[in-house]
């Protein structure tokens, strides 16, 4: 009998979900909380034609260069700016990830962070964990209403509709969008959004949200230019990637109080966390835990196992980002 293909599990997943791996693969599975430093990742994928991975696995061609037996590479995330998918279509490695599973829970938590920026709540319980809550006042830690006020959504993808559904349904919000290309008219209504130009979303949003995906090509591309164009008493919400935002000027930006207030999950040099954004009182920060439910991480693992156990059986796996690589096998 020939050999059961190989798996590198890079970070750990339920273990149900696992179980179903094992019936397939012989795996390799790393331990708890590790993340593979980069030669030891490179050890460990040698003779594996599989790995499971998240967003702290970079693939990339010098990668791929160095594991030539690898085929698959099923991501549990829906973001891939971590894996070079062009570099691994040309040397027919099949990329798969995670999206849908995870649209409804990362908008909730969205939704939260936005909230939670907008009413002050971080504010208010770092001051009474402090000890520093003496009084009630008419202004104390007063904030800006979420009901009723300008949403902004920068990237008007599934999670986008999501979080413009709840704003337009729940909350009785106008809904503003900028995205690559327009929602058709339908979509549009559904979710209740407008779209308008990059700098009309800017400087009309009372909340934004970024919810695009990256790529290089929007590094930093909210940086001094388009936070000056917010509101004063605006907040800004990032549960997409910390490159899209500039940092440095973010801070020097809600030092000048305007915006008045960040949500960030997501940070530049995750998990590493520029100091002044912690220094700052106006800030809500989170470790990147948008999707972070137990059912939602156990959806997302079961999916990227499916992937892999589709893949080699030879049926079409349900998320790939680079079908034509098995179109040019079969
Ligand atoms: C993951 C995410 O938790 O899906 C994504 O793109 O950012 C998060 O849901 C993270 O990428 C780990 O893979």
């Amino acid at each position: 009998a020939s050999p059961r293909p190989a798996v590198l599990v890079a970070r750990q997943a339920p273990a149900a979900v696992l179980a179903r791996l094992h019936a397939e693969f012989d795996v390799d599975l790393n331990e708890p909380d590790v993340v593979l430093p980069r030669p030891e990742l490179l050890q460990r994928l040698q003779g594996k034609l599989a790995c499971m991975i998240t967003g702290s696995e970079r693939i990339d061609a010098e990668l791929l260069d160095a594991c030539p037996e690898l085929r698959f590479v099923s991501t549990v995330s829906v973001g891939f700016n971590h894996i070079d998918v062009p570099a691994c279509t040309a040397r027919g490695v099949v990329v798969t990830n995670t999206p849908d599973v995870l649209t409804e829970s990362t908008a909730d938590f969205g939704f939260a962070l936005m909230m939670a920026a907008a009413r002050r709540m971080s504010e208010g319980e770092r001051m009474l964990r402090d000890g520093r809550w003496q009084r009630w006042s008419w202004d104390l830690l007063a904030g800006a209403d979420v009901h009723g006020a300008t949403l902004g959504i920068l990237g008007m993808g599934r999670i986008g509709q999501a979080i413009a559904r709840r704003g337009h349904h729940g909350f009785g919000m106008p809904v503003i969008y900028h995205n690559r290309s327009r929602l058709d008219a339908a979509t549009e209504a559904a979710v209740g959004a407008r779209y308008v130009s990059q700098d009309e979303l800017f400087a009309e949003a009372d909340h934004l949200i970024l919810v695009l995906p990256y790529s290089p090509a929007v590094h930093h591309l909210v940086g001094a230019q388009q936070l000056a164009l917010m509101k004063p008493t605006a907040t800004l919400t990032n549960v997409a990637r910390g490159g899209i935002v500039d940092e440095n000027a973010l801070v020097a930006a809600l030092r000048a109080g305007r915006p008045g207030a960040a949500a960030l999950d997501v940070f530049e040099g995750e998990p590493q966390v520029n100091p002044a954004l912690l220094t700052l009182p106006n800030t809500v920060l989170t470790p990147h835990i948008a999707s972070a439910t137990i059912k939602t991480r156990t959806a997302m693992a079961a999916l990227a196992v499916d992937n892999l156990l589709a893949l080699v059986s030879g049926r079409p796996p349900l998320t790939a980002l680079n079908p034509e690589v098995i179109e040019r096998q079969t």
